[in-house]
């Protein structure tokens, strides 16, 4: 049976500093997405974008690092996430950077919680006490836990919208010092570059899910820098050593073979930086093959 597949672009830039990050909704679905998906049995519904602000327009929050529109994207976000729920459908969340995950992630947790793979070369785990950069996409996944600007906490419902043992984080390898401090300290499962290194990226994945087991939906929260810069070269902060594109098939094939993934993110593709649109037609090959692509 297909599933009812809602597409939701979210082309916000603002958690991040490198320009074309926001034009990944149109580079996805100029890779023939809905198409690759409908292929499938899925029915697919495309809503367009959400509106964010054009950062020429906002200039005055540059110094804040553009909070107030970056929250006010990821409210938007969360309603959308929350009414295709409440729809019975599987939205798709196209962005954009991944600070836009504070509100799909909220927003299809807010009945009920849901496990969340998040696949990265980073963790996105900052606070404003940590970051570096004081770029907001750094701290996405913090302030899913509760932690970080009040702004970003507070979207939503009150409270922290996952706890640690929702989540599993596939792929790092790129930490700042104070985020791997309060990783480490999290009490979130964590696969490194290295462990898939050792063991493989079934076994990998495998013990992923298991740990998840006691959510009966998932969400698959894909940042594109996973992939290996030769393999994505369209991301706004490659990082060497990533998931191939094979291991990336297989690890969302295994994820398709549990058949609980009810929500995705394709985050951080930056069409400028890419080379013929590869990225995103690698993103949405994956797509596919989470929701049910198989070679036979
Ligand atoms: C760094 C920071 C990051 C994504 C880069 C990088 C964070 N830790 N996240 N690309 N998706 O600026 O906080
Ligand atoms: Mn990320
Ligand atoms: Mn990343
Ligand atoms: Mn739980």
């Amino acid at each position: 049976m297909g599933r009812d597949i809602r597409i939701i672009g979210m082309p916000v830039d603002l958690g991040q500093s490198k320009r074309g990050v926001d034009m990944g909704p149109a580079a996805l679905r100029y890779a023939g997405l809905a198409a690759k998906l409908e292929g499938l049995g899925h029915r697919v519904c495309d809503s367009g974008n959400l509106e964010v602000a054009v950062r020429e327009t906002v200039a005055a929050e540059a110094e804040q690092h553009y909070l107030p529109s970056v929250a006010e994207a990821c409210r938007l976000t969360y309603g959308a996430a929350r009414r295709a729920v409440a729809a019975n459908e599987t939205p798709l969340f196209l962005g954009g950077d991944h600070s836009l995950a504070i509100g799909s992630i909220g927003g299809v947790t807010h009945e009920a919680p849901r496990g969340v793979l998040w696949i990265d070369a980073h963790a996105d785990f900052n606070t404003p006490e940590t970051t570096l950069s004081g770029n907001i996409h750094g701290m996405a996944l913090a302030a899913l836990l509760g932690e970080g600007y009040p702004e970003l906490t507070a979207i939503g419902r009150p409270g922290p919208l996952l706890k640690p043992e929702d989540v599993v984080l596939i792929g790092i390898r790129d930490l700042d010092s104070g985020e791997r401090e309060r990783l480490r300290a999290s009490g979130v499962t964590i696969y490194t570059m290295r462990d898939i290194d050792e063991r493989g990226i079934g076994a990998v994945l495998r013990e992923a899910l298991d740990r998840l087991e006691h959510h009966d939906s998932l969400h698959v929260s894909l940042d594109m820098d996973c992939i290996d810069p030769q393999d994505g070269p369209g991301v706004g902060t490659p990082s060497p050593g990533g998931l191939t594109c094979r291991e990336a098939q297989l690890a969302m094939e295994i994820i398709a073979d549990c058949g609980c993934c009810r929500s995705m993110d394709i985050v951080e593709i930056n069409p400028i930086l890419d080379r013929h649109n590869r990225t995103a037609q690698l993103a949405a090959e994956l797509a596919a093959s989470l929701f049910g692509k198989r070679i036979l």
